[in-house]
């Protein structure tokens, strides 16, 4: 495959993710920073919303095809916070770690067995002519009572999967490409393009 793409994200770790899936299919990712275009208010009411408005600014600004990324933690015992506001559950300005602390604080009453929640993905892709096409993956697992793990971003080092015995900080940076929401967006992606 040969296609080149804007990336409407500033998450350098949705980048790097991105890049590793889908760079060895020989599909180019341009972030849109490199492109100067401003990161738009996401203002969106879930995670396609976002999706869709993300992909169509950074299409508006470069004339190029535009992929976008909209993903986020729901935790069952807080009826699916923080979803949409994960980036910023702590603040506007909030960082991870100010995420996680917050996270752990809400749920520090709340025992191992009603700690369940899921990463979800939704990835825009947006070609005109063609219509806005969306894909989406969701990843099941729990938050831990404590950060383990290095790897990853944003809530990794608190989502435990039980069946692996670790959080998504702790695997492999492919490991987790393969299993993950964005791993099973992209995937749903790629067919796609494949079909086009
Ligand atoms: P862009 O909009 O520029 O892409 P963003 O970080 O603002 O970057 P979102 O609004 O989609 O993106 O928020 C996603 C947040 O959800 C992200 O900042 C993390 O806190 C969390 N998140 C999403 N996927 C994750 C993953 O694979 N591992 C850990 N945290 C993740």
């Amino acid at each position: 495959m040969n296609h080149r793409l804007v990336l409407a994200s500033s998450n350098p770790g949705k980048l790097a993710e991105l890049g590793a899936l889908l760079e060895p299919l020989g599909i180019e990712l341009l972030a849109q920073s490199a492109l100067g275009v401003p990161a738009p208010e996401e203002t969106g009411a879930d995670f396609a919303g976002n999706a869709l408005l993300k992909a169509r600014h950074a299409h508006q600004h470069t004339g190029l095809s535009a992929l976008a990324d909209d993903s986020g933690l729901e935790v069952d015992a807080l009826g699916g916070a923080p979803g949409v506001y994960s980036a910023r559950y702590a603040g506007p300005q909030a960082d991870a770690q100010q995420n996680n602390l917050r996270l752990l604080r809400e749920l520090d009453a709340v025992p191992r067995a009603r700690r369940t929640a899921r990463f979800r993905c939704v990835i825009a892709w947006l070609a005109p002519p063609a219509p806005a096409a969306l894909f989406e993956g969701s990843w099941e697992g729990c938050i831990a009572e404590r950060p383990q793990g290095a790897g990853g971003f944003g809530y990794d080092s608190l989502f435990y999967l039980p069946d692996l015995g670790c959080t998504s900080a702790e695997l492999p940076a492919a490991q987790k490409n393969r299993l993950s929401h964005r791993g099973q967006a992209v995937a749903a992606f790629v067919h796609a393009l494949r079909q086009r």
